[in-house]
């Protein structure tokens, strides 16, 4: 057929011209927020809350929250890629990010590490690199969508890593422990991939 390869052109030309793809493989794109929770919501009232830093030595460093509020705030706009498989494109979030929190436990002598995790009210628990976490990757979020983060969605605060699978988004964090060997978390426990890189499917253990 002669006008075969005046449509192939066209075709090939206009895919290149589209948006880079944004979707991770396995997923598709959801307008909604679902919320995925392994337990109840916990309500810890604001004068009660606090974040903290651990280090391997014992060392650690505490924020109340008008401390924390008083740090530098960001507002990230980004895509979000929970393991069940739905994304989210362009959420947008207000928070402190990881290495501001980092940058003061240093200021007072504490080490850095190989690896983080995470905990939470509520006893949840993830496990992630270090690199992962800083370098302006990571941010401790207490708003979403212009308004205070909702408690289903982990409010007051929760993680974000967006490059990572939503599960190392710990909802209710309330502090991150540092160190020297990876140990896995809640759902790396039972099963899951402890770096969850969605462009590389890392769903379960054993992923590459
Ligand atoms: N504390 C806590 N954080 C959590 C979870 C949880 O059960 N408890 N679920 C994780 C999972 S599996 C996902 S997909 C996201 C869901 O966040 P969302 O409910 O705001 O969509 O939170 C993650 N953080
Ligand atoms: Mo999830």
């Amino acid at each position: 057929m002669s006008d075969t390869p005046f449509i192939a052109r066209g075709f090939h030309a206009k895919r290149a011209n589209a948006a880079p793809n944004r979707l991770p493989p396995g997923q598709y794109e959801t307008r909604d927020f679902p919320v995925l929770s392994a337990g109840p919501t916990p309500h810890t009232p604001l004068s009660k809350w606090d974040f903290t830093i651990l280090d391997s030595s014992g060392t650690s460093l505490r924020w109340t929250w008008d401390e924390l509020q008083a740090l530098p705030h960001d507002t990230p706009t980004v895509d979000i890629h929970c393991v069940t498989k739905w994304s989210k494109f362009d959420t947008r979030w207000e928070g402190i990010s990881v290495d501001t929190l980092f940058d003061a436990a240093r200021a007072k002598g504490m080490a850095d590490g190989a690896f983080i995790v995470a905990f939470c009210d509520g006893g949840y628990t993830t496990n992630l690199p270090f690199s992962d976490v800083t370098g302006g990757k990571a941010w401790v979020a207490f708003g979403y969508d212009g308004a205070p983060l909702p408690p289903e969605h982990g409010g007051p605060a929760r993680l974000l890593v967006p490059h990572l699978y939503f599960w190392k988004s710990a909802k209710w964090v309330r502090g991150l422990r540092i160190l020297q060997r990876d140990a896995p978390g809640f759902w790396e426990q039972l099963g899951y991939h402890d770096r969850g890189d969605p462009w590389r499917e890392q769903r379960y253990q054993g992923d590459p």
